[in-house]
């Protein structure tokens, strides 16, 4: 018997740099990703191959300890999953043997790696007559993909495994919680590549982890200096300060207390959980040019507070932005990787042209590939049928 296991890409609609920081973010699942056809095989072996000259076949043993292979291996999103899973105690006595294929562009901050992640749990579970809760799943794989090497939070792994069609997806973590939010007719996302890979497995991974460590540390300050009891905010998270309401006279607070780039660091932390709140209620409201307004906003506290965005993500945003989005920024960690516009039916085809004519043609000397730039679909979540 054979199966398919498809698991979905994200695109973060806003909410950036928050999931490790402890609040919420609003994704949706989109209309591409990862596949994996395989069969089960009576060994604990995983054997996967992928049609791409880039991703050579591997074949690992399912027994602890589950070594890494060398740093960027794609073996290692597969590994994590199956470590990830014999260290929650799940008996993994079959394996598999299967076939890798994807169309979600790769180190473009689409999620690439934990659709890969997820849909290597899935095959698992699947080879085992296994299931799990999927937030239980999701907070394992989260911490799973821990080990390739990036202090990441949730958001991605829960994202591939709830979505839902025509809905994003308010995530909240500490404990990990799921709130569809429906997406108002008419909008559209107009995910575009900045042709720059944000390849986790090297320089950007160190920038990353270099921002969770700064804002633990600002957290850590700002605690200090206020001591928690004797402060109108609740200091001991992230969470309980943007919740106190009053961002003004905490982020003054902060200045005085903090070094100006964990200030900054910090700024974009807090303003952003408050903007993913602001955002969820655009949404439901559906008002496009609120909601376009708070991505922009998100895009200028990446690009300045957080420092991750590019030239060309920035070019992106501008160029989407004066053709017609009511909004644009950078999704995913950033450091290259994709932007996301959001348009409305009169104007998506004009931002795609714009782009393709302004951002595309100029660099490629023609039209952008189909998964360079597209409109994508709010989708369901990952699953496995029988093929
Ligand atoms: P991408 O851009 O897909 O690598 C990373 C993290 C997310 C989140 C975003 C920034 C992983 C697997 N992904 O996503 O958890 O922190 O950056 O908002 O760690």
């Amino acid at each position: 018997m054979s199966w398919r296991v498809t698991a979905p890409g994200r695109v973060n609609l806003i909410g950036e740099h928050t999931d490790y920081n402890g609040l919420p973010v609003l994704p949706i699942a989109i209309d591409r990703g990862i596949r994996v056809d395989f069969r089960v095989v009576d060994d604990p072996v995983v054997r996967l191959d992928s049609p791409s000259s880039h991703f050579a076949p591997f074949a690992f043993q399912l027994k602890r300890p589950i070594e890494a292979a060398a740093r960027g291996d794609w073996s290692n999103y597969v590994r994590a999953a199956s470590r990830g899973l014999l260290e929650h105690g799940v008996r993994l006595e079959r394996g598999i043997k299967g076939t890798v294929t994807g169309d979600v562009p790769i180190a473009s901050g689409l999620s690439s790696s934990s659709a890969l992640v997820v849909a290597s749990a899935l095959a698992l579970l699947k080879a085992n007559e296994l299931t799990l809760p999927l937030l239980r799943l999701a907070a394992l794989m989260a911490r799973a993909e821990r080990f390739v090497g990036l202090e990441g939070g949730g958001m991605d792994q829960a994202a591939c495994l709830h979505g839902v069609a025509g809905h994003a997806l308010r995530i909240a973590f500490d404990p990990l919680r799921v709130k569809p939010v429906r997406v108002p007719e008419g909008w559209r996302w107009v995910v575009a590549s900045s042709l720059v890979r944000a390849e986790k497995s090297a320089r950007a991974r160190d920038a990353y982890n270099e921002r969770a460590r700064q804002c633990r540390e600002a957290l850590e300050e700002v605690r200090d200096a206020v001591g928690v009891e004797r402060t109108p905010y609740q200091a001991s998270s992230y969470r309980g300060l943007v919740s106190a309401g009053d961002l003004d006279g905490l982020l003054r607070h902060a200045r005085r207390v903090l070094a100006p780039v964990l200030f900054r660091r910090f700024r974009h932390v807090v303003t952003e959980g408050r903007r993913v709140a602001l955002a969820e209620q655009a949404m439901s409201d559906g008002d496009l040019h609120r909601f376009g307004d708070l991505m922009v906003q998100s895009h200028e506290s990446l690009r300045d507070d957080y420092e991750v965005s590019t030239p060309e993500l920035d070019e992106l945003v501008t160029l989407a932005r004066e053709a017609g989005a009511a909004g644009a920024r950078l999704t995913g960690a950033g450091f290259g990787g994709c932007a996301v516009a959001l348009c409305d039916d009169g104007t998506v085809a004009r931002v795609m042209e714009a782009l393709a004519a302004r951002f595309y043609e100029p660099r490629l000397g023609g039209p952008p590939r189909g998964d360079m730039m597209f409109a994508a679909k709010p989708s369901g979540g990952a699953g496995v049928q029988e093929m």
